[in-house]
């Protein structure tokens, strides 16, 4: 993520790779204030041994595309709930990519850090079983939690 600002929204990247038991590794990489940092981060990702990346930001956020300019590995890109202008900018920020150079941009705020974490187990789930079974499992308790009827409690 760009900042510490960000991680009350990327947490829930991070809560749901727990939940299904997927290694993660969580930084501060800011492509405004810290580019080396990004630079050399994206351009070690893959021998390091990372398979794929989720990045999210606010405002200008330009590190989701930046860091795909610099790896091979599927970026997923998070918009982050800026203050000024609700995450609409952080949004078109990521998701208006040139062709060629793929950032996967999901939801605004909680609910695509969420699905972020959900895809990039998705991804890992088609080269492990382990991740599978839990991925479905998560499915399956998501369904069994919907009621047939809405309560007034
Ligand atoms: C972006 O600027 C970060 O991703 C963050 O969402 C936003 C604001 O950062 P702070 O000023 O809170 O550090 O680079």
């Amino acid at each position: 993520m760009g900042s510490q600002s960000d991680w009350t929204t990327m947490k829930h990247a991070a809560d749901v790779l727990d939940e299904l038991g997927v290694s993660h590794d969580v930084r501060i990489v800011s492509a405004h204030r810290t580019p080396e940092r990004m630079y050399e981060f994206a351009k070690s990702a893959k021998s390091e041994g990372f398979k794929v990346i989720i990045a999210g930001a606010g405002g200008a956020a330009h590190l989701p595309g930046m860091t795909a300019a610099l790896t091979p590995l599927p970026v997923f890109g998070v918009p982050v709930e800026s203050r000024a202008l609700s995450g609409e900018d952080s949004l078109l920020s990521i998701v208006q990519m040139p062709g060629g150079i793929p950032v996967g941009t999901l939801a605004i705020g909680k609910a695509g850090a969420t699905n972020a974490g959900l895809l990039a187990a998705a991804v890992l789930a088609l080269m492990d079983t382990k991740i599978e079974a839990s991925l479905d499992a998560y499915r399956t308790n998501r369904t069994a939690a919907v009621a047939e009827r809405p309560s007034d409690d």
